[in-house]
């Protein structure tokens, strides 16, 4: 007779897999935090300062248009030991690559140092569609599983504001940036990942609840890391306010998603330079 390997009844003690939420997935990212090397910009030829300054706004200027394939940011910031932040925004990872080495790759790039990069994607989290899909079509059954996920995920994709929200553009009036990575715990007793989808449903509806109060002072963008970065996240906030982002975070502390399960990594914060203050900046600080 034939031994099974696992007795019988030992799937039923386990408790059933965890459903993951299905998420859409849009424009890549890459958080780039860079230095100037401000000592050779103002002991060089100035000519050469000139040129390579006259080089990095032009790339600025560039990038700074939303169109198909991305558009990057550039932000001067506060503290974080960093000079500028540059958001780069592609369809591709293949184009958000050349991107993140453009500058380096300019004359400009012989004054500039990467202190920090941080690889994600952004990524809408479906739990509310998974959960209602899970009452519908057994996930077990694989097969009608997929079927009926990619239909959903089509359909998803096809409304204008998930696709607005998966090629995230600067919000006009919203000059400053916050921006960190972040994980959910899985620690013993307090793992997320153990969750049933729906008690993780639940949390974030509750989460996106407080987060919704923040309509129109504030602009959020979630990009997912899993597989491409240390983290399983990044947050990047926008708002006219930087007090929006203490505000909101202060607030999210206290629900029960981020309270439990939140860990959070260091936070940069910076305020949008066109093109123009880029140079007019740059230009100041070189003949000072
Ligand atoms: O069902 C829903 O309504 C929730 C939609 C939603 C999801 C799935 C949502 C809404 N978020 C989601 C996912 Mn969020 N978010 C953060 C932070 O500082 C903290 O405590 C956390 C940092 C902020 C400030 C924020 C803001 N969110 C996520 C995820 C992925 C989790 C996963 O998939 O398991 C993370 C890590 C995360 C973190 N969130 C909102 C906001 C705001 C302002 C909203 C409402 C925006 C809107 O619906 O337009």
């Amino acid at each position: 007779m034939k031994i099974p390997m696992t007795p019988p009844n030992a799937a039923a003690d386990l408790p059933a897999a965890p459903l993951p939420p299905a998420a859409l997935e849009g424009w890549y990212v890459l958080h780039q935090s860079l230095s100037v090397d401000w000592a050779a910009l103002k002991a060089a030829d100035p000519g050469d300062a000139r040129e390579a300054l006259a080089s990095c706004a032009a790339i600025a200027e560039a990038w700074a248009t939303a169109s198909e394939p991305g558009w990057s940011g550039v932000y001067r910031v506060a503290g974080a030991g960093v000079d500028f932040l540059i958001l780069h925004f592609r369809d591709t990872l293949d184009r958000l690559i050349e991107a993140g080495h453009q500058l380096q790759l300019s004359v400009w790039g012989d004054y500039v140092i990467v202190r920090e990069e941080y690889l994600s994607v952004v990524e809408l989290g479906l739990y509310t569609l998974t959960r209602e899909l899970a009452g519908r079509v057994d996930p077990e059954d694989r097969e009608a599983w997929d079927l009926a996920l990619a239909e959903a995920l089509a359909a998803e994709r096809e409304k204008g504001f998930v696709r607005r929200r998966l090629q995230p553009r600067q919000p006009e009036h919203m000059p400053y940036v916050c921006t960190y990575p972040m994980d959910k715990r899985r620690n013993p007793g307090q793992n997320w990942y153990a969750l049933s989808l729906e008690d993780r449903a639940a949390l974030m509806a509750a989460h996106g609840t407080v987060g919704r109060r923040f309509a129109g002072r504030l602009v959020q963008v979630i990009s997912g890391s899993m597989g491409l970065d240390d983290w399983e996240w990044a947050v990047t906030l926008w708002s006219a306010d930087p007090l929006e982002f203490k505000a909101i975070i202060s607030e999210m502390r206290y629900d029960e998603a981020s309270a439990r399960y939140a860990e959070f990594g260091p936070f940069t914060v910076g305020k949008r330079l066109s093109g123009k203050e880029m140079r007019d900046l740059l230009t100041v600080d070189c003949d000072r």
